[in-house]
């Protein structure tokens, strides 16, 4: 172990440079001490790294932190997270309100460096997006910032394509940066995103990798060998290395290096030493996830010539070195954007218009004027068939609606097809058809990316793999992100695929997650009406579920119409006088059995109503006397209908309903053999309700 120590000096002997420095450091020290709990050595290490970014480089206005053409910083190894409050804390970043207007106050005032990872302070243990102004994104599960970050750069490339015109070539020409560590390394995630970053040569990206040998268990050799260089030099990347962390002349050449390259991202290796300073804990990993300890602390603020007893120590003229520096450039590079954009409205007024309502995520006018109505049809057509209608007529008439697939669109149908919609690439930053190749995860990470720069986006995939994006979709909800997932192949319907392709306790996950309106309608019309629902959500990402095989289109003139879906369940079809005995609940596929059975017990004379409930969320976000219309207390015959676990659903049919659901993972076989094998028929159904109306009794 060797340690670098510095000779004790005070600070007034320090540079500038070197006092912030040493500011930020012993601030993530003795904010780690005070909680009892964090990660010092990372910021300790990394500090100059990022001062020199900050400092020197990042075009970000402390004053106005939503600026639209901002750099981006993005904390990958969000362990470190006291670096980053600490940044924010002296470059005195104000806090903006949930409408994206700045306040006066700033973000994180020093009492929430000393209250860090206490309840309600704005430095909890992670970056969170949305909690803390200034804090790009929410990170923490390591991989998930770097390949957000590729989302980001895809979405300044693609406003610049759009927006930048004649005379205003650099309208959008921010870069984003993203500092990472070995494990953001090892993720699968970051190196779906640097594959996909390099494919696409994104060169207004940079990525920082904190190259420190190690890891909570130990050193890397215990488990990491790749040639980093090599590996991303393999996908098309600019490769530099800085030796060492403090040498900012290094850094900031670097930095420049990646500013230069116009072809391609840049990855930046620096060798650092976690704990940087601690006598006893430098280049271990016992400088990573625990307080150094108060004789550690005074012994790592010897070395840096630091008074050893100050704690929470800003020397003078920090505040103003950071006001000075990044402060008056930021602050002059956003006041003259501002001033070309009110020189851009004025020559191009319409793209001016559609800037503002995106970056206030709302729609333009008349955006839903195309959406077709489709007619009864007992044939029908599958879910992602209408959904492409839909979605394409929506498309047309919102510019910024732009995503595409993890390699299948021809599947999801989720191409957009009408003239000028194009194919974003390389060589075209404006398609708005994208391809993520068969990377779920990252996609997922770089839909949030991209939805945290304000475009709409969508990604599609089949349901089943939504276990491989799980971790980025829950950043969405996380975020309150918009981001739209639509996933098709929605149940043992996709048939001889089999079990790998058959999604069971899929659609339990995604309703276990706080925060994420999923909807599976059962036909066109609920189809139309869902992506209505879901293009004017502003804070939740929203999963839409369909089928592969036809459904029929259901008859709206004789049972209700299709705008019940907004409240995610309604009375689709009902017995005489509004007075079931027995109520038929489902969802997408199933509601045309729950109908088939309705008439046959009808026919029979028995009371029955059938709930189509294609959103539990936005169900139970109604009001109780619209919960209880469609699910009156005192029926309580019940039979849920659902191609999938049946895990949640006593919910609604109470303990003593009856659930038609599926207890395996499905099998490989044409649809009709596994719809008898799983009982899903319209005879079943109607069993299952007088069995039902024997055991609780018919209401009068
Ligand atoms: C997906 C994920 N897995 C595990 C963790 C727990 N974890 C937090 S930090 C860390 C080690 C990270 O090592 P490195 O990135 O090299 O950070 P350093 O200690 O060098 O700062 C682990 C395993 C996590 N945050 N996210
Ligand atoms: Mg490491």
């Amino acid at each position: 172990m060797s340690v670098i120590t510095a000779p004790p000096i005070s600070p007034v002997l320090q540079s500038m440079d070197q006092i912030s420095i040493n500011t930020i450091r012993t601030l993530s020290m003795d904010a780690v001490q005070a909680a009892n709990s964090g990660h010092p050595g990372t910021p300790m290490a990394l500090v100059p790294v990022a001062y020199c970014l900050w400092q020197q480089f990042l075009r970000f206005d402390p004053q106005d932190p939503v600026w639209p053409n901002r750099d981006r910083f993005v904390l990958s190894n969000g362990h470190a997270s006291m670096l980053l409050y600490s940044l924010l804390h002296l470059t005195e970043v104000r806090a903006v309100s949930k409408d994206y207007e700045t306040l006066g106050e700033v973000s994180v005032p020093l009492e929430a460096i000393k209250t860090f990872r206490q309840l309600d302070s704005r430095c909890p243990g992670h970056p969170e997006y949305r909690w803390t102004s200034g804090v790009e994104t929410t990170t923490g599960p390591l991989g998930q910032g770097v390949a957000t970050s590729v989302g980001m750069a895809i979405a300044g490339q693609w406003l610049a394509a759009r927006y930048n015109r004649p005379g205003f070539e650099d309208l959008f020409d921010f870069n984003v940066y993203s500092l990472c560590g070995d494990g953001c390394m090892m993720e699968g995630i970051s190196n779906e995103a640097a594959s996909l970053a390099g494919h696409l040569q994104l060169s207004n990206l940079c990525w920082i990798y904190d190259n420190n040998h190690i890891t909570i268990e130990g050193n890397t050799s215990l488990t990491f060998t790749d040639d980093v260089a090599t590996r991303f030099i393999g996908y098309g990347w600019n490769v530099t290395r800085v030796g060492d962390a403090n040498d900012l002349e290094m850094l900031a050449r670097a930095f420049r290096t990646s500013q230069d390259t116009k072809d391609r991202p840049t990855l930046i290796i620096v060798d650092s030493h976690i704990g940087y300073g601690a006598p006893h804990k430098q280049d271990t990993s016992g400088a990573h996830g625990e307080p150094l300890g108060e004789e550690e602390i005074r012994l790592a603020k010897r070395n840096y010539g630091w008074p050893e007893d100050k704690k929470f120590y800003v020397p003078e003229g920090v505040y103003d070195h950071f006001r000075q520096g990044i402060g008056k450039r930021g602050k002059q590079l956003r006041d003259a954007w501002f001033a070309r954009i009110a020189e851009y409205r004025k020559q191009y007024p319409q793209l001016a218009e559609e800037l503002y309502r995106m970056q206030h995520r709302q729609l333009p006018e008349g955006w839903d004027r195309d959406l077709p109505e489709f007619p009864a049809d007992s044939k029908g057509l599958a879910t992602r068939e209408s959904s492409a209608k839909v979605l394409n007529a929506a498309a047309k008439n919102i510019p910024w609606l732009i995503g595409g697939s993890a390699d299948l669109a021809p599947s999801t149908k989720t191409r957009l097809t009408f003239e000028g919609a194009g194919d974003f690439s390389a060589e075209n930053y404006g398609g708005r058809n994208f391809h993520f190749g068969i990377r779920e995860h990252s996609m997922g990470a770089i839909l949030n990316g991209m939805s945290l720069v304000k475009v709409r986006p969508f990604g599609s995939g089949f349901f089943i793999f939504v276990d491989y994006m799980r971790g980025s979709l829950r950043l969405s909800a996380l975020m309150e992100l918009p981001v739209i997932y639509v996933f098709t192949h929605d149940s043992i319907g996709v048939g001889e695929d089999g079990p790998t392709h058959q999604p069971i306790e899929q659609l339990a996950h995604m309703r276990s997650m706080p925060g994420l309106i999923m909807i599976r309608p059962a036909d066109a019309n609920e189809v139309r009406e869902a992506w209505k629902v879901i293009l004017q959500l502003h804070h939740e990402p929203a999963v839409l579920v369909l089928t592969r095989e036809s459904v029929p289109t259901i008859d709206r003139t004789k049972y209700a119409s299709a705008s019940g879906l907004a409240r995610g369940a309604y009375v689709l079809a009902d017995a005489p006088r509004d007075n079931p005995e027995v109520i038929l609940i489902g969802t997408g596929s199933e509601i045309a059995l729950c109908l088939e059975a309705y008439e046959q017990l009808t026919k029979q004379g028995v009371r029955a109503r059938v709930v189509s409930m294609p959103s539990w969320e936005l169900f139970d976000d109604q009001d109780r006397s619209y919960r209880e219309s469609v699910l009156p207390p005192h029926v309580k015959a019940r039979v849920s209908v659902e191609e999938a676990s049946d895990f949640g659903w006593s919910k609604y049919t109470g303990s003593e309903g009856h659930n038609i659901c599926i207890e395996t993972f499905g099998a490989s076989a044409p649809l009709k053999q596994l719809l008898k094998k799983f009982g899903f028929s319209a005879d079943n159904i109607v069993a299952a309700a007088k069995s039902q109306i024997a055991r609780h009794g018919s209401t009068k």
